[in-house]
């Protein structure tokens, strides 16, 4: 259809959204054309964007709106720069939710998450993003999760898969064990019931081997915001201190702690050993036996973050032991408490009451006593109750008086090395991954237990380990995984020796699936491995992640150590598996999330239904900044698609043939089309996708004036600027551009027409002579651009030096009359 026959056929009144997306789907359909490429002969540079795959729980809801939509402008914007751009979809779908449902219907828990899935997929083509639908995975299918497994026996002959009996968070509800990661606040992250510890024998991944690599290695990733690398820092949590060694009458061995401050060494006036170690059980008398027990029958009962806040009263028994002080032989009280952990360090403490809070604390709460033996300046903390943790100079610390901090650490450090008491080490608070859930929907682990050989892992010919076949009541937690009841599945002859063994019957953490994914995307559908490590050569690492900030620890740190243990296994040759990350805000309407119980959701289809997808994409990008949550209540879809209709107008009217040089058209247009082209660029290099669209509707506008009060629409430069228009809207809204093309009488994909380049002849700008005043006398003449904003020329007169002699520390008041005068009263 030529430009001028669709002219006469379209109104504004027609921009008819529902009708554009069946046309343009259905093409998208037949051609493919978001397809990558893995032909070697493709002249054309790689990229690889990925948006973090989604949980098949119903529909896509208003929070997968917003980050596909900010994900297709990146992906799109590379595609329109010539890129091969990798772009794939796929589901995280094994996991929780599917299970409760099925348990509820008395289904299996494949029916509902496929038919889910179908749901989100029909809905993805519908929204239009530019995926490479050929590379689709489900993680919950067994030809996934059969890597799954293989990866889990690699990791297990590395010795970084290892099962150990001990203290795990357990949700009373699900009936599961949880990571530490997925404890929030002393609650269940899926359900919120409150987490208890209990003891029991579980596989965990050894991520601790790696802490030090996943600090150093953050180091590569100037892409990510500085608050996810903090997040990440702070989960590992490395500290630097000492072991010492400690004395406890009547037994024969020393105790170690572990202390960030051996220079406080000399103020150490009891000792505390976590409630639940071992150790306290051992060396309880007697007589402080039944008060002990009860009291460790209490502390089960908390949580880790509960038993180290800081609020909490303090709470302990004294064990009836006495430990020495190898500085000064000294005898302090032995006490178990809940604010040490069993877990970290050594499970026992030096308290030093004096220098810090919680020991203070406890002191107080037991009158116990308090000796400073750094001096801050400050206050005795023995008597106003706040422990002075700061700089200072050692006191009533023998051979240590008179030192800073620093050269105590040092000089005790040296003392104790020297006589086998101690040394200097370091620490993490990082622990190691537990993966092992006793529910049905996940990965089965695939080691059988033989009673001769011990464990066993099932040969890589055998895999996948397939889950038995249950449903409906067969999935109710009970306690033990489900797994155990198909006992037929369950009893397997051993690898080995050909005896009689037991399948494990735990299945894998789901974050399992999604530490890898995006490496099997580089070659789906391979058999001979989890993936072809020559693709993942070509295609790794990710050059764009975009996803929630929920996952800056859990996923984003287990992904970080998979790629590293798989560098070490020689089959990635990078150790950073996501070069850029970008988190979404939230959608939340009214100023509050969405949820069901306040009535405030809102529909993703029903929005799609009745704006059409375009303007709902346009939407969530112009919304504001990506990082920033966007109320729905605040933005408006309908105005997004007055927009879109005005801008499919502009290209609708222009009566220019295609091929037409702009050389001749009508400069001012052609100079607000460079520099909107060159603006654009800038700003979506830096993420500014929203002003990058606000850009747009100037251009828009700008050709619009042209059209009714300017050189008209047959002037060359109307076409460029509609041209360029719809080449710049295909990051944000597709079928307006799509269609805009094919009505501009272009041939092939807009999507692929090639980013326009700015004509630097055309982005120089005249300038104006701005005068500056202060008090009311010309002190600077600036030359300024006519377009220059308020902002900007207020930065720029207040940092002009003629103007500095004049003024004292902040002027009183600065009068900006953007582009020709700045007034500042001193
Ligand atoms: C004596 C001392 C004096 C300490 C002082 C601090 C200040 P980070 O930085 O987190 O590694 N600690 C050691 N093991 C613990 C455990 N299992 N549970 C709870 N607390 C434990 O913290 C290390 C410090 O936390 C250690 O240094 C120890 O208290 C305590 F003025 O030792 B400190
Ligand atoms: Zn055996």
């Amino acid at each position: 259809m030529g430009p001028s026959q669709a002219r006469r056929t379209v109104a504004v009144s027609e921009y008819d959204p529902q009708a554009l997306q069946a046309k343009w789907q259905q093409r998208w359909e037949e051609q493919e054309p978001y397809r990558a490429s893995d032909d070697d002969a493709d002249p054309r540079g790689r990229r690889y964007m990925l948006d973090m795959f989604p949980y098949p729980s119903g529909d896509l809801h208003m929070g997968h709106g917003e980050v596909f939509a900010i994900g297709d402008v990146v992906a799109r914007y590379w595609m329109q720069q010539g890129y091969n751009v990798l772009h794939p979809i796929g589901w995280d779908s094994f996991g929780l939710p599917a299970e409760n449902a099925a348990i509820k219907r008395n289904a299996h828990p494949a029916e509902w998450t496929y038919a889910n899935i179908e749901t989100q997929a029909h809905s993805f083509r519908r929204y239009g993003i530019a995926f490479d639908w050929s590379r689709r995975l489900h993680t919950s299918d067994p030809d996934y999760y059969r890597w799954n497994q293989w990866l889990f026996i690699r990791f297990f002959e590395r010795g970084l898969a290892y099962r150990k009996g001990g203290l795990v968070n357990w949700c009373p509800n699900d009936q599961t064990v949880l990571a530490n990661e997925q404890v929030v606040a002393g609650k269940c992250e899926r359900c919120g019931a409150d987490v208890v510890r209990r003891e029991l024998t579980q596989w965990y991944f050894k991520i601790t081997d790696y802490a030090q690599r996943l600090l150093d290695d953050m180091e590569q990733l100037h892409g990510w915001p500085e608050r996810l690398l903090t997040m990440q820092r702070n989960w590992i949590g490395r500290s630097e201190g000492a072991d010492v060694l400690f004395e406890i009458e009547g037994r024969d061995e020393p105790v170690t702690v572990y202390t960030t401050r051996p220079d406080t060494l000399y103020g150490a006036t009891f000792f505390v050993v976590a409630a639940d170690a071992a150790l306290a059980d051992e060396i309880v008398t007697d007589e402080q036996r039944p008060a002990f027990e009860t009291y460790r029958a209490e502390v089960a009962r908390l949580s880790d973050i509960e038993r180290l806040s800081t609020d909490k009263e303090k709470t302990g028994v004294f064990l009836g032991r006495y430990a020495i002080n190898p500085v000064n032989g000294e005898r302090i009280p032995v006490w178990a408490a809940d604010y040490v952990l069993s877990d970290y360090g050594h499970g026992a403490i030096m308290a030093v009451p004096a220098h810090d809070q919680r020991d203070l604390d406890f002191a107080r709460k037991f009158d116990l006593p308090v000796r400073v033996v750094v001096h801050t300046g400050l206050a005795d903390p023995g008597e106003t109750g706040e422990a002075t943790p700061g700089e200072g100079t050692l006191v009533n610390s023998g051979p240590l008086d008179g030192l800073s901090k620093a050269e105590a650490i040092r000089a005790i450090i040296e003392h104790l090395e020297r006589e086998g008491r101690g040394r200097g080490t370091v620490n993490y608070r990082l622990r190691d991954w537990l993966l092992s859930r006793q529910r049905y929907w996940g990965t089965p682990i695939p080691i059988i237990h033989c009673p001769d050989c011990g464990e066993v892992p099932v040969p890589d010919e055998q895999l996948p380990v397939t889950l038995p076949d249950l449903r409906g009541e067969a999935l109710a937690p009970k306690g033990v995984s489900p797994l155990a009841s198909a006992t037929e599945w369950v009893n397997v002859e051993c690898p080995k020796c050909s005896g009689p063994a037991k399948r494990d019957t735990d299945t894998m953490d789901t974050f399992v699936d999604s530490s890898w994914y995006f490496l099997r995307y580089c070659s789906p559908g391979y058999t001979d491995g989890p993936f072809d490590v020559e693709q993942v050569r070509k295609w790794g690492p990710i050059d764009q992640y975009v996803g929630g900030i929920e996952h800056a620890v859990l996923h984003l740190l287990y992904s970080r150590f998979f790629t590293k243990v798989l560098h070490d296994m020689g089959m990635v040759d990078f150790t950073e598996p996501f070069a850029r990350m970008l988190n979404q805000g939230q959608v939340i309407n009214g100023g509050k999330a969405m949820s069901k119980s306040l009535g405030n959701g809102v529909d993703l289809g029903q929005q799609i239904d009745e704006y059409g997808v375009d303007a709902v994409r346009l939407t969530m990008v112009f919304a504001g900044p990506p990082e920033d949550d966007i109320d729905w209540a605040d933005v408006s879809p309908a105005a997004s698609q007055k927009f879109l209709a005005r801008a499919l107008r502009v290209m609708s009217e222009v009566t220019s043939e295609p091929g037409v040089p702009f050389e001749s058209g009508d400069v001012a247009l052609r100079k607000v089309t460079h520099h909107t082209i060159d603006e654009v660029t800038k700003l979506v290099d830096s993420y500014r996708f929203n002003v990058a669209v606000a850009r747009m509707m100037e251009l828009t506008s700008a050709a619009r004036k042209a059209i009714d009060a300017g050189p008209g629409p047959a002037d060359p430069a109307v076409r460029e600027a509609a041209e360029t228009l719809a080449i710049l809207l295909s990051l944000v809204a597709p079928y307006t551009a799509e269609e805009g093309w094919e009505r501009l009488g272009r041939t092939g994909p807009v999507a692929f027409a090639g980013w326009p380049a700015a004509d630097p002849a055309l982005l120089v700008q005249e300038s104006v002579t701005c005068v500056v005043q202060v008090a009311g006398k010309v002190r600077d003449r600036l030359e300024v651009p006519p377009g220059i904003a308020e902002d900007e020329l207020r930065e720029l007169a207040l940092s002009s030096e003629k103007i500095a002699p004049y003024l004292q520390g902040m002027p009183r008041k600065v009068i900006v009359r953007a582009p020709k005068l700045v007034n500042i009263v001193p």
